[in-house]
């Protein structure tokens, strides 16, 4: 690949070339304004450039997770299957890379480390690992959600003599399991895809389980035409469907309670759900996340389907999921993930009841005995949506720190800007719905947002945007107040930073729904942007 050179100044420098980076300079491009992006990756791609684990998958149907913007592109790219594993979504974040011509301005193995608002100059001077100083007037955070990696701090995982791999930093050049003993910790999303793939392939596959989660079969497929022709033929409308549903992704919704039907009406209907597969269970009754009773009878349908599923009854209890309401941490969607367990050659380790003592050079000793494999898997997941943010050191106006004032958890308004940091954008960033929704739409309505502002600010003549103090503070209460009326904070999730040890406890992405969302923002860039103060030099000026 050949070296692009970093312009030492910028009208924008995007961090990230993953969907929300790739598709934010195409839009800057369009504005006519200079733009690059540096990314830390060899390639675009963002989240499927990193997660090249075994089995990695989408959960959101090919045919809704791609971009909406360009149609040639929604028409002419074809998904092989219902839901596209990790090799083909890269093909495609390089094939739109290609279609827009989008490397010429992007660095890459270039990772930001810091950026400093310099307020008499009105612009970002922004540093990368490779001793660059460029300044721009905006700065963009296309970082990602899910892109710090984190290993769990276990005594003595330093000392583990074979391979430690983590599911989200997965070597390019893949791995070959046959005949290794593999241990896998973790039990989330990307450890419920690998283990099944891992357990054909290794001699014997040991899984460390801290934490049952719920998953509902995939019923992955190859595409069947004439349902990917459906879409074609309808895409606008359904894309515009898509972008008012509560998670962005277009599926049938039951209006009811799940508390308001006969037991054999709830029995069929999540049956129903259940053979169709995919994470549209959780639309089986309009209530699932905000009652607990409703709540109970889905969970209980799916530990049902565990008991039957896996042969073992004292595996089958422990792999059933009791301590968070189904749907509070993000639902996993499977391919045979719980039959799994019936393999010979597949162990489950309840660290509930045997806790881990310490890694050895051989592998992991729990209160019952030693463990030994070649090879150690962490599917232990992410520090989710501020970890790739406050990695970098970020001063805003007066040299405040983003670390410092973001040490009692993450404040945004609208998930979008941070008060104190004039012209920095996060694109799907903490107060969005970001996490829980189909990540492109969110993306493209991020991205059409700041779009619109900056068009508008460039037709002014107008040179630096920050939200207010007490619109940001109206923001998070409500974003605050909504999850508090559903289900969600039940759950320990990294949604509240609970798996980070000492990180702030606070639900970080909006529940509120894609589409009430989009509204909101809308009305504010409609109504001229209150709660934004917008200045051309020094000047206050009404957008
Ligand atoms: P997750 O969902 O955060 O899962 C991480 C798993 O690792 C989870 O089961 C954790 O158990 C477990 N874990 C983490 N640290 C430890 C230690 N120290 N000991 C034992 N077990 C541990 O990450 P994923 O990568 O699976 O998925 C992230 C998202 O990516 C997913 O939601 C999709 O959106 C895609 P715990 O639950 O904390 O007890």
């Amino acid at each position: 690949m050949s070296k692009v050179t970093l312009p030492g100044h910028l009208d924008v420098l995007v961090v990230g070339a993953g969907f929300g980076g790739m598709y934010m300079l195409h839009r800057l491009r369009g504005l006519g304004l200079s733009a690059h992006v540096v990314e830390a990756g060899a390639g675009v791609g963002g989240t499927w450039y990193w997660n090249r684990y075994p089995g990695a998958r989408c959960d959101v149907e090919s045919m809704q997770y791609s971009y909406s913007f360009l149609d040639e592109l929604q028409q002419g790219w074809r998904w092989s299957e219902r839901f596209a594993a990790q090799p083909e979504i890269l093909r495609y974040a390089n094939h739109v890379a290609d279609a827009l011509d989008l490397r010429r301005d992007i660095s890459f193995e270039t990772r930001v480390t810091g950026a400093r608002w310099d307020e008499d100059a009105g612009e970002w001077r922004v540093a990368t690992d490779l001793g660059q100083d460029i300044t721009a007037r905006h700065l963009v955070l296309a970082t990602g959600c899910l892109s710090s990696a984190r290993l769990p701090d276990i005594p003595g995982i330093g000392r583990f003599a074979g391979r430690v791999l983590h599911t989200g930093q997965w070597p390019h050049e893949g791995v070959d399991f046959t005949g290794q003993r593999v241990g896998v910790i973790g039990t989330g999303s990307s450890a419920i895809q690998a283990i099944p793939v891992i357990a054909e392939q290794a001699a014997r596959l040991t899984v460390f389980q801290r934490t049952p989660n719920f998953s509902i079969p995939s019923r992955n497929a190859p595409m069947d035409e004439p349902y990917e022709q459906s879409w074609k033929q309808d895409y606008a409308a359904r894309r515009a469907a898509a972008r008012k549903m509560r998670t962005g992704i277009l599926y049938e919704l039951n209006p009811k309670s799940a508390l308001e039907v006969s037991e054999a009406e709830r029995e069929a209907e999540y049956e129903r759900r259940w053979q169709a597969g995919g994470t549209a269970f959780m639309a089986s009754f309009s209530d699932l996340l905000l009652n607990k009773d409703a709540n109970d009878t889905a969970a209980e349908f799916v530990r049902r389907k565990i008991r039957s599923m896996v042969q073992d009854p004292a595996v089958a209890e422990a792999l059933a999921p009791t301590n968070h309401p189904i749907g509070t941490k993000r639902i996993c969607v499977d391919t045979r993930y719980y039959e799994t367990f019936n393999r010979a050659n597949v162990k489950l380790v309840n660290l509930r009841q045997d806790p881990i003592e310490e890694v050895t050079e051989g592998g992991i000793r729990t209160a019952s005995g030693l463990h030994e494999f070649d090879t150690l898997v962490c599917a232990t997941g992410f520090d989710a949506m501020t970890g790739t943010i406050l990695a970098m050191d970020l001063r805003g106006a007066g040299g405040l720190s983003l670390r410092q004032l973001w040490a009692d958890g993450p404040r945004a308004h609208l998930g979008l800007m941070v008060a104190g940091f004039p012209n920095m954008f996060m694109i799907t960033g903490p107060g969005s719905p970001s996490v829980l929704s189909n990540m492109i739409v969110s993306i493209e309505q991020h991205v059409d947002w700041v779009t619109e502002l900056l068009a508008r600010m460039q037709a002014r003549g107008l040179t630096r945007v920050e939200p207010t103090a007490e619109a940001q503070e109206a923001w998070v209460a409500h974003v605050n107040e909504v999850a508090h009326r559903t289900l969600y904070p039940q759950a320990n999730s990294w949604y509240m930073g609970a798996n980070i040890p000492g990180k702030p406890q606070l639900f970080m992405p909006y529940v509120g729904g894609v589409g009430t969302y989009r509204e909101r923002c809308d009305a504010i860039a409609a109504e001229g942007y209150p709660g934004f103060t917008l200045t051309a030099g020094a000047r206050a000026v009404a957008a």
